[in-house]
């Protein structure tokens, strides 16, 4: 069906800058901040807000990927053995900043809180989206957010696209 762009490639990365400031103001600075990218774009939206933060306040930020599949709670959830995430710091008495493409029912974010907890005692868990779609399933809200795009549950499909995995940035809703 129809394809319509929401963002384009100036918007995210203005979005992304404008997300690294937010970030910086709640926390008084990057001091204890991780940030947790959920495998597969979110990592790459994770470090390009750490390469953010790093331009802001000339501090490196740790950067990790997140994959949730383990602590999922439905059939697509895998064998812990199978983890693919990255995180080469800890995590405990840190501020974790998880990052997502995309925000829907909240499942994965749920998820991603268990996949945290299971690695250490955070002193906090923030959240970073690109996307709000709406509809949530669990009582979970966003703490910084690229747009809310109001959609369709079920006749409605938000495409996220980023160079480091498909050649170019942009944001764009399917209605099927
Ligand atoms: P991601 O891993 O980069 O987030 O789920 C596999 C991919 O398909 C995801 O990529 C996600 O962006 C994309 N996707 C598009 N629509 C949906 C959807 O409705 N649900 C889920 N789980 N993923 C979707
Ligand atoms: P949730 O668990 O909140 O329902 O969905 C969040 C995760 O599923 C995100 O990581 C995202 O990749 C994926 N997802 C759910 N709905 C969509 C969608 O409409 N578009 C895209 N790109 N991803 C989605
Ligand atoms: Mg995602």
């Amino acid at each position: 069906g129809d394809v319509v762009k929401i963002l384009g490639e100036d918007d995210i990365r203005r979005s992304l800058m404008r997300i690294a400031h937010e970030i910086l103001e709640r926390n008084k600075g990057a001091r204890d901040i991780v940030l947790l990218g959920i495998i597969t774009r979110g990592y790459y939206l994770a470090k390009r807000i750490g390469n953010n933060i790093k331009v802001i306040e000339n501090v490196d930020v740790p950067v990790g990927a997140l994959d949730v599949a383990p602590f999922r709670d439905d059939e697509k959830r895998t064998d812990k053995s199978e983890d693919r995430s990255l995180i080469n710091f800890d995590v405990a008495n840190k501020i974790v900043v998880l990052v997502d493409d995309v925000l829907f029912t909240g499942r994965t974010v749920r998820a991603a809180m268990d996949a945290i907890i299971s690695r250490g005692r955070p002193r906090s868990i923030q959240l970073a989206v690109l996307v709000d779609r709406g509809h949530r399933e669990f009582p979970i809200r966003p703490d910084f957010v690229g747009k809310n795009i109001p959609s369709s549950k079920e006749k409605e499909l938000i495409k996220v696209k980023l160079k480091e995995v498909d050649g170019e940035d942009g944001v764009f809703i399917l209605k099927m």
